[in-house]
């Protein structure tokens, strides 16, 4: 054999796998996909766990996001995904409208905020807002800055507007950390002010403000914005209401892998006690023109491995959103294997992501999207807010 020959061969035929193959009794005939262990028996012992439909541990959770192979996290996280919805991968016709970049928080992570006055900054009025809106939708995903200007009436008058011109949209509006600044500004509780929206018609809570719970961090990245308790109170009243909501966690920053599933576990438990979370989103974070812009921001592994492992520590959250903005479009469409069943939709305008470096388009077709689904060999399937399904790409 010449030396090339030798190099390519040892160079592509691995003699001895790092990892050994490991046949979990069951495991093979239950859900067809043979393990990459790493002999290790704590690692074996979870993926047992998550074959049984049992609930992973803070500490079980940790064990597996730091040490298991991406595949095999990747396809636990594909049995959990598919023992919930099979095949099927939802995806939305949405319209997200950013209506003020105005912001008292000044969040670090933030490329979107201008300080409140400024020149650069925009404010839409609700006419801008309801001239930008079209009937074909069936979400409208409306969020903004804490902008200290408008007052409580400015958030009413535009859900009845939209309400009134659309009735057949769906209105998923401000995030929990917008209802408690416009409460506050507004002298009203929480309660008062969720009553009032919800008058108006608001229908559902958008996930964004959650960014890590731990108080350290929040005090470092986001040191102006409401608490992690405060953010999880605002969803706990709008799900007595009745009201459905998403949640979030911005990571990639200066967390810690514990802190990512310590977050995990505080939405697990409010979802314990509600059932009012309808997707969760983990949102990649992007570092460019924000306070750490010398940041790497997350790899693709760490996107994937993060997908996945919010599939398992989220045993009671139906859907997990690969948020192709952030993720780009491919890496997206991986996640569909990777525990993700929701591509959210068609977003139409974005800013948040855009001015902190996203390289995405801001918006996409529903024909691309649907591409993007069978292209992962999986089923696209419309739904709205509330995931009332009105198409499935396999009837024809
Ligand atoms: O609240 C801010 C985060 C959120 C950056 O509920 C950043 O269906 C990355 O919440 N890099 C807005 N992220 C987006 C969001 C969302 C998106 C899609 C669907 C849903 C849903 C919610 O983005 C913000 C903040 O947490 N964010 N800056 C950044 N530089
Ligand atoms: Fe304001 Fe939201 Fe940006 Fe924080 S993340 S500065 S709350 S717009």
């Amino acid at each position: 054999m010449s030396p090339t020959a030798r190099k390519w061969r040892s160079s592509t035929v691995p003699t001895a796998s790092p990892w050994r193959w490991w046949n979990i009794p069951g495991a093979i005939e239950e859900i067809g996909l043979e393990f990459f262990l790493e002999g290790d028996e704590r690692t074996e012992a979870i993926a047992r766990k998550v074959i049984a439909g049992e609930r992973l541990s803070v500490d079980d959770g940790l064990h597996l996001y730091s040490n298991s192979p991406l595949h095999l996290l990747g396809a636990l996280a594909d049995h959990a995904k598919r023992r919930s919805c099979g095949d099927d991968i939802y995806f939305c016709v949405n319209r997200h409208v950013n209506y003020s970049d105005y912001c008292v928080n000044e969040c670090r992570f933030c490329a979107y905020f201008k300080k409140p006055g400024s020149p650069e900054g925009r404010r839409l009025s609700v006419n801008q807002v309801i001239e930008m809106l079209d009937s074909g939708y069936r979400e409208f995903h409306i969020v903004g800055g804490c902008d200290p200007e408008p007052g409580l009436y400015y958030y009413l008058e535009m859900l009845s507007r939209m309400k009134k011109a659309y009735p057949e949209t769906r209105r998923q509006c401000f995030t929990a950390v917008e209802i408690e600044h416009i409460s506050r500004m507004s002298g009203l509780s929480v309660d008062e002010c969720l009553d009032m929206m919800i008058a108006a018609g608001l229908e559902a809570i958008p996930g964004g403000g959650a960014e890590i719970f731990d108080a350290e961090v929040r005090r470092e990245i986001c040191p102006n914005k409401i608490s992690g308790d405060a953010y999880l109170d605002v969803h706990r009243k709008a799900h007595e209401k009745g009201i459905k909501s998403n949640c979030t966690m911005l990571y990639g920053h200066i967390e810690e892998p514990v802190h990512r599933i310590e977050h995990l576990a505080k939405l697990r438990s409010l979802q314990d006690e509600t059932g009012g979370f309808l997707a969760f989103i983990p949102l990649s974070f992007h570092p460019e023109n924000t306070m750490y812009a010398d940041l790497p921001g997350p790899g693709g592994i760490d996107d994937l491995r993060t997908i996945a492992i919010s599939r398992l520590m989220l045993d009671n959250i139906p859907h997990i959103k690969a948020f192709w903005i952030m993720l780009g479009l491919k890496l997206a469409q991986v996640a569909l294997h990777f525990g993700a069943d929701d591509l959210d939709g068609t977003v139409v305008e974005e800013h948040i992501t855009h001015r902190a470096g996203a390289n995405t388009p801001v918006g996409i077709a529903r024909n691309e999207i649907i591409r993007l689904i069978r292209g992962a060999g999986l089923v696209p399937v419309e739904r709205d807010t509330l995931y009332k399904i009105f198409w499935r790409g396999d009837e024809g």
